[in-house]
């Protein structure tokens, strides 16, 4: 994590250095400056943030988590020809893994074929690795963990050439990020690997328009608290002094492009301020801070995602009722990447104007 050490002047304290993260404090003044203002979602997951999404993930509502834990569950053993066909020694690598409740199943089961497999998550958030740690100590302390704190856009573990890399993608985590960033994301991780490693991408699928919709709108309000947890983030490391009361969460989904889109709502007319950035805000009554995108993908979409960034899809596990999918994705060569047009690849449902 890059940051910036800025002496602040405060009125009613002495001089203090405080540590910025450089990258949320350039994210939040592009983002909070562009007609429509936005806020990049992976800045969700401070500590309170990672525990108010561990809320979720057991909510009624978000069918997600438990939707694709069962895939995992009983597909392991398809999984596991995939991840270990061989006798070569496996580093799996997941990117954004969260608090590893997913993955320790898998592992456990890979541990138990006498797999030799290094685990390396790699996730922004601090509390999330801290609460996998201590899961994996529990559970698998047999295990080489190998835990990378940072941006999955930036971080790679160093792994011997000799072993498998089996990347994990899970939680439809590739949905928070739009079609230009999730082909940049598979095609790095692509160029990470040797043609016929392996990629396995949760991904959630169109359904239900209402269903999809509750998931971001949950009748407790935890997702509300999520959103809104932002506000209170950029309040505390950017000195600013948003009311969090003065704004509302709004969430939508458009079956038309499978996006669920969430907002936080300006309730009033309102100037916000960071001293740290020097900067101030306006927001007209009603104006929104889009906060967070979360596609769903039909299969087609899952073909020309994978084609795209290098990869072919070796198979795409389902659950029964058809609401969520593992995508296995194997590395091809290099060569008919460089084939594929950007105009061409995204012919079907993808929406053209994403821009955050
Ligand atoms: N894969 C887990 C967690 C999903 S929540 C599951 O399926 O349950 C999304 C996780 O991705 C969070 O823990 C968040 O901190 C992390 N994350 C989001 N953007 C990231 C980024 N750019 N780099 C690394 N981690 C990121
Ligand atoms: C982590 N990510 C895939 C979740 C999602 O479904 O987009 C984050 C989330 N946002 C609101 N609820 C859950």
């Amino acid at each position: 994590m890059i940051e910036m050490h800025l002496a602040l002047n405060h009125a009613k304290r002495p001089a203090t250095t405080l540590a910025v993260d450089a990258a949320l404090a350039r994210d939040v003044i592009a983002g909070l400056s562009a007609e429509q203002k936005f806020l990049p979602s992976k800045w969700f997951y401070d500590d309170e943030g990672s525990r108010l999404f561990q809320h979720i993930m057991a909510l009624p509502e978000y069918y997600l988590t438990r939707t694709e834990l069962g895939i995992l569950h009983n597909q392991s053993g398809e999984l596991a020809k995939w991840i270990a066909p061989d006798a070569l020694a496996v580093d799996l690598i997941e990117l954004g893994s969260g608090d590893g409740a997913k993955t320790v199943s898998l592992c456990e089961a890979l541990l138990r074929q006498g797999v030799q497999c290094t685990y390396h998550p790699i996730d922004v958030s601090k509390h999330a690795l801290t609460d996998l740690q201590r899961r994996f100590q529990a559970e698998l302390p047999a295990l080489p963990l190998r835990p990378i704190q940072g941006d999955y856009f930036e971080r790679w573990p160093g792994t011997p050439p000799s072993h498998r890399q089996v990347v994990m993608l899970l939680g439809s985590n590739l949905g928070n990020l739009n079609q230009k960033q999730s082909v940049d994301l598979l095609s790095r991780v692509r160029s990470r690997l040797l043609v016929g490693d392996v990629l396995l991408l949760g991904l959630d699928l169109k359904k239900d328009p209402g269903m999809i919709l509750a998931a971001y709108n949950d009748s407790q309000g935890v997702t509300a608290a999520f959103n809104m947890n932002l506000l209170r983030r950029l309040n505390r490391e950017l000195e600013m002094d948003f009311d969090t009361e003065h704004f509302s969460h709004y969430a939508s989904y458009s079956p038309l492009d499978g996006t669920a889109r969430s907002f936080l709502v300006s309730k009033r007319r309102q100037t916000v301020r960071s001293r740290i950035l020097d900067r101030e805000f306006n927001f007209v009554c009603g104006e929104t801070i889009y906060t967070e995108q979360s596609q769903k993908y039909s299969t087609e979409m899952i073909t020309q995602l994978a084609v795209a960034s290098g990869f072919d899809v070796a198979n795409v596990i389902t659950d029964d009722f058809g609401l969520y999918a593992i995508a296995i994705l194997r590395a091809r060569t290099q060569q008919a990447t460089r084939s594929a047009s950007p105009a061409t690849i995204f012919s079907v449902g993808w929406p053209g104007f994403m821009t955050c």
